[in-house]
C-alpha cells in the first residue's frame, strides 16, 4: 500500500495495545501483540474495504456469492501483509518496536473452519476473487470450533477442542445490522394476502438470530476488497428471559440451547456424511440468512424486478452442502415476495450453480424425509412441488419408467436427495478435473447429462500462488523475480512457462536445488525445536499430507516403507539414498479404520527410526495437527510429493498442485488434476504408477480381484503383510491384523482390499526405485523439479475463477481508483 510508512504501523500497534489492552509493548503477552498489530493493519484496509462497497453499489455490479460451509482460510495476518505488498515495512516498524514479527505471526491461531481440500479450496478461490477485481461474497458459518487439534498419544490420534476464538477475533467485523431470523420447525399456515391470493407462513416454529461477521478479503495488489461473510447464531430473545411466563421461558431456554450448538462445531468428517439434524440445521440457518439479506438488498436497488435477479446475483453452491439455497430462494420468491411458481422457478434456475467435488457414494448428502420435513416444513413442501415436476417432466422425457425416475428423483426412498437437487434447481453442474467431469458425465451422474447435457462443464481447480509460493516460500519466490526480470508471475502464473530454458541450466540448478536445501534445514530445525526430532536435510524429503482416507492410499506408502525396512534387513549394504517419509493427516474422529492407520505409520516410525541396521537410510516421521500453517512450512521443503489415490477416486486434489509449484516431484496414480499434472510436465518430469481409472472400474465390475493370488505370487507383499502380525510391530500380534484381514479377506463386509492397495505395490514399488535413481543424479533431479515449477501455471486459481466468471457467472472485474 502506497503512502503508507512504518510510523503509521509503529503508532498503530501502540496504540490498539494501550486501548484494547491497556498495555505496553512490554508488558503484552504475544497474543496481545499478535492482535494489536492485526487491528492496525485491518484499519488500513478499511478505507479501501468501504471504497470497494461504494463502488459496487454506485455501478450496480453483478455480484457472485460463494456459499460453503466451510473456509479453510489459514493465518490472515502474514497473507494480509504479503497482498499488500508491506512485507518489509511490517517487518522493519516491529523490529524497532523490539518485535519479532514471526513471533507475532506464530501467536496468530489458525483458524481450522474446513476440513480439507473442500474448504481451503473457498479460500483459495476467495483470493483469487479479490486480486482480480471480481465483485464477490464468501458465505459461511462462523463456527467457534473449528476442526479438532490433533494430538498423537502413544502412536494414537486423539482429538481436542480448537477454540480459535479464546483471545478475541481482530479481523471480524460484527455487522448487527443485517442480523436476521431464521426459522425451523413449527407448521406452515396459509393466509390470504391483499393481492386476494393465498400465501404460506409458520407458526408455532423456533427461532435463532443469525448475525453475521465480515472479514476482509484483501486481494494481492489491487485496491479491491471483498467480503467474507460468516452467520453467528444467537437466541432471538436473549435478554428478556426474565420477564417470560412459564411456557415461554421453556421454549426461550431450547432456543438458546439451539442457537448455543448452531455456530458451535464443525463437522470433522471429511468426504462423508453422517445425516445429522444438527447439521441440516447449519445449511438451512446459513443459507437463509444469506438468501434473504441478498434478495433485501436486490429489492433496496431493483424494486420487484425480480425477473433481473440472475443478472445481478450468481448463487455458487460448493457441493450439496448449501443446496438448500434452491428451496429458499423459491420461498422467498413465492412467500415474501409474492411471486407465481413458473416465474420463481426460471429466477431459482438462472441464479444458482452446482460444483460436485466428489465421486464417493458416501459423501452423497442424503435427509431422511422425517427429519426433513419436521424440521423445514415450508421448505419440504416446495422440495415435494419441484420433484413433482420434475418427475413429470421425466416422464414426458422417456416416458413412463417407474426404475428409472425413482432413480432420478429428488425424493424417493424416504429421502431427499441433495445432489439432484442442486442438479435440477441450478444453471450449471461442474467437476473440479477433466477426469472427474467426465466420470459424472459417463458414469456417476449419467442420467442427468442426458435430460440436460447443457448444464455440465469442467472447472479444474486451482491454488492462490500468493500463499503458496509468494508467502511460504520467499526464497524461491525471490529467484523466479530476478529470473523473469519481474513480479508479474504472482497475479499471472503462466509466466512460469518463462524458466523451462533453465531447467538445464548448470547455474539455475545449483541455485533452485540451494533453496530447496534451505528449506529443508528450515523444516528439520521447526521439527528440533516442536518435537526434539530433527531429519536430516541431505535425505529425500517424502511427502504425503491430507486427510487420512482409504482411498487416498497412506497405507500403500506405508507398505513401501515397510518393504524397504524388510529389503535392508535382508540386504545391509544395499545402496539407496537416504529418505525421510513425512505424513501428516487428520483422521475423522469416527473413523477407526483411518485412525488405526495413523497408529501403524507411528509403529513403523519407532521400529525404523531405532534400528541400528538402518543407520538414517529411512525415516519416518508423523507430524501431528495438519492444517493450513503447517502445510506452509512442509511444502516448500518437499523433493517427493505422494499422490496415489485409487484411480476414479480422487476428484482433483489440490495438495499435488502445492507441491508442483514449489518444485517437488510427484509420484502419483492417473487420477484428479494429476492427469493434467501430466499433460503439463509431461512424463519424464513425474512418476506415474499403477492403474487407470478405467482399469480399476473394470476390475470392480468383474468381480474378479483375487488379493490372495498377490499374496502367494509376490514375496514382498507377503512380507510386508506378515510384518503387520508378526510380532515386529507390536509385541501382542493382534493390533494390526484388522489391516491384514482387510487387505486379504475383506473385514467388517466389505470387499477385500477395496482400493487396490496390493493390485498397485509392485508398481509404486518400481516407481519408487526410479525415484531413488533418478535423486541420485542430482543433475536430472534438478531438472525435474525445475520443470515441475516452470509447468505449474495452470493450476493458479485464477485461472479457474476467470474459467467460473467467464463461462458460469457472466461476472465481469471492476476497476477501482
Ligand atoms: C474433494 C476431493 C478433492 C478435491 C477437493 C476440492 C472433496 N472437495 N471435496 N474436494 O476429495 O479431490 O480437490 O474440489
Amino acid at each position: 500500500m502506497a503512502g503508507l510508512t512504518k510510523k503509521h504501523i509503529k503508532d498503530g500497534v501502540i496504540e490498539n495495545l494501550r486501548t484494547a489492552y491497556r498495555k505496553t509493548i512490554a508488558s503484552a503477552s504475544n497474543e496481545q501483540i499478535y492482535n494489536a498489530v492485526a487491528m492496525t493493519i485491518k484499519d488500513l484496509v478499511s478505507e479501501n474495504w468501504i471504497k470497494t462497497h461504494e463502488h459496487f453499489e454506485k455501478n450496480d455490479v453483478k455480484t457472485v456469492y460463494y456459499l460453503s460451509m466451510e473456509f479453510l482460510m489459514g493465518r490472515f495476518m502474514g497473507n494480509a501483509i504479503l497482498n499488500l505488498s508491506l512485507t518489509d515495512t511490517v517487518k522493519e516498524a516491529l523490529d524497532e518496536l523490539g518485535i519479532d514479527i514471526n513471533l507475532a505471526e506464530e501467536s496468530e491461531p489458525d483458524p481450522g473452519l474446513g476440513n480439507g481440500g473442500l474448504g481451503r479450496l473457498a479460500a483459495c478461490f476467495l483470493d483469487s476473487l479479490s486480486t482480480m477485481g471480481y465483485p464477490a461474497y464468501g458465505c459461511g458459518i462462523r463456527y467457534h470450533y473449528g476442526i479438532f487439534e490433533q494430538h498423537i498419544e502413544n502412536g494414537y490420534q486423539v482429538e481436542k477442542p480448537d477454540n480459535w476464538l479464546r483471545h478475541g477475533d481482530p479481523w471480524g467485523v460484527r455487522r448487527d445490522e443485517y442480523a436476521r431470523e431464521i426459522k425451523f420447525g413449527g407448521r406452515v399456515i396459509s393466509v390470504k394476502g391483499d393481492d386476494g391470493n393465498f400465501h404460506f407462513d409458520l407458526e408455532n416454529y423456533q427461532s435463532v438470530m443469525a448475525v453475521p461477521f465480515d472479514y476482509p478479503v484483501i486481494g494481492y495488489d489491487t485496491k479491491v476488497v471483498n467480503t467474507l461473510r460468516l452467520w453467528d447464531a444467537e437466541p432471538v430473545n436473549r435478554f428478556d428471559l426474565q420477564s417470560f411466563n412459564q411456557g415461554q421461558y421453556e421454549r426461550a431456554v431450547e432456543e438458546q440451547n439451539l442457537a448455543r450448538n448452531l455456530s458451535s462445531v464443525l463437522y470433522p468428517a471429511d468426504d462423508h456424511v453422517s445425516g445429522k439434524e444438527l447439521r441440516l440445521r447449519q445449511q438451512y440457518f446459513f443459507i437463509s440468512a444469506t438468501v434473504q439479506r441478498v434478495l433485501e438488498q436486490f429489492k433496496e436497488r431493483h424494486g420487484n424486478k425480480f425477473d433481473k435477479l440472475a443478472d445481478y446475483v450468481q448463487f455458487q453452491l460448493n457441493d450439496t452442502h448449501p443446496s438448500l439455497a434452491v428451496a429458499e430462494l423459491m420461498r422467498v420468491l413465492l412467500d415474501v415476495y409474492h411471486l407465481e411458481w413458473d416465474v420463481a422457478w426460471d429466477i431459482t434456475r438462472a441464479t444458482c450453480a452446482y460444483t460436485n467435488h466428489t465421486l464417493l457414494s458416501e459423501a452423497l448428502e442424503k435427509w431422511p424425509v422425517e427429519i426433513f420435513s419436521r424440521l423445514l416444513p415450508r421448505i419440504y413442501m416446495i422440495v415435494e412441488e419441484i420433484n413433482r415436476r420434475f418427475c413429470a417432466h421425466l416422464i414426458e422425457w422417456y416416458g413412463n419408467d417407474p426404475e428409472k425416475i425413482r432413480k432420478m428423483a429428488i425424493c424417493a426412498d424416504g429421502q431427499v436427495r441433495m445432489a439432484h437437487m442442486a442438479i435440477v434447481g441450478g444453471h450449471s453442474v461442474n467437476g473440479v478435473a477433466a477426469i472427474h467431469s467426465q466420470i459424472l458425465k459417463d458414469i456417476e451422474l449419467r442420467d442427468f447429462y442426458e435430460v440436460y447435457p447443457g448444464k455440465f462443464n469442467s472447472k479444474t481447480n486451482g491454488i492462490t500462488p500468493r500463499r503458496w509460493i509468494a508467502k511460504c516460500n520467499p526464497g524461491l519466490s525471490k529467484l523466479i523475480t530476478t529470473t523473469i526480470g519481474n513480479e508479474k508471475w504472482i497475479s499471472d502464473l503462466s509466466q512460469l512457462a518463462k524458466l523451462k530454458p533453465k531447467a538445464t541450466d548448470a547455474a539455475f540448478q545449483t541455485d533452485f536445488m540451494k533453496i530447496k536445501r534451505a528449506n529443508k534445514v528450515d523444516l528439520s530445525n521447526y521439527f528440533r525445536s516442536k518435537y526434539g526430532i530433527g531429519v536430516d536435510p541431505d535425505s529425500i524429503f517424502d511427502i504425503q499430507v491430507k486427510r487420512l482416507h482409504e482411498y487416498k492410499r497412506q497405507l500403500l506408502c506405508i507398505f513401501h516403507v515397510i518393504d524397504m525396512y524388510n529389503t535392508i534387513k535382508m540386504n545391509p549394504n544395499i545402496d539407496v539414498w537416504p529418505r525421510t517419509y513425512i505424513f501428516s493427516a487428520k483422521a475423522a474422529a469416527s473413523y477407526h479404520r483411518a485412525k488405526l492407520i495413523i497408529k501403524l505409520i507411528n509403529s513403523v516410525a519407532d521400529i525404523v527410526n531405532n534400528d541400528p541396521t538402518i543407520d538414517g537410510r529411512i525415516q519416518v516421521l508423523f507430524v501431528p495437527n495438519y492444517c493450513v500453517s503447517l502445510a506452509e512450512k512442509l511444502v516448500p521443503a518437499a523433493d517427493v510429493s505422494e499422490q496415489i489415490s485409487t484411480a476414479g477416486k480422487e476428484a482433483s486434489g489440490t495438495g499435488n498442485m502445492k507441491f508442483m509449484l514449489n518444485g517437488a516431484v510427484t509420484i502419483g496414480t492417473l487420477d484428479g488434476a494429476n492427469v493434467e499434472m501430466l499433460e503439463e510436465v509431461g512424463k519424464d518430469n513425474m512418476f506415474i504408477f499403477g492403474m487407470t481409472a478405467e482399469e480399476v472400474h473394470a476390475l470392480t465390475q468383474s468381480g474378479n480381484y483375487a488379493p490372495w493370488d498377490l499374496y502367494n505370487m509376490d514375496f514382498n507383499i507377503r512380507n510386508v503383510l506378515t510384518t503387520l502380525i508378526n510380532g515386529t510391530l507390536d509385541p501382542n500380534h493382534d493390533l494390526f491384523r484388522e489391516l491384514y484381514d482387510a487387505m486379504l479377506n475383506g473385514y467388517g463386509g466389505a470387499r477385500p482390499d477395496e482400493y487396490y492397495v496390493l493390485q498397485d505395490f509392485a508398481a509404486y514399488k518400481k516407481a519408487q526405485a526410479d525415484v531413488d535413481l533418478a535423486y541420485k543424479d542430482q543433475s536430472r533431479w534438478a531438472r525435474m523439479a525445475i520443470m515441475n515449477t516452470a509447468s505449474s501455471g495452470k493450476f493458479s486459481s485464477d485461472r479457474t475463477i476467470k474459467e467460473y466468471a467467464d463461462e458460469i457467472w457472466k461476472l465481469k472485474p471492476v476497476k477501482i481508483k
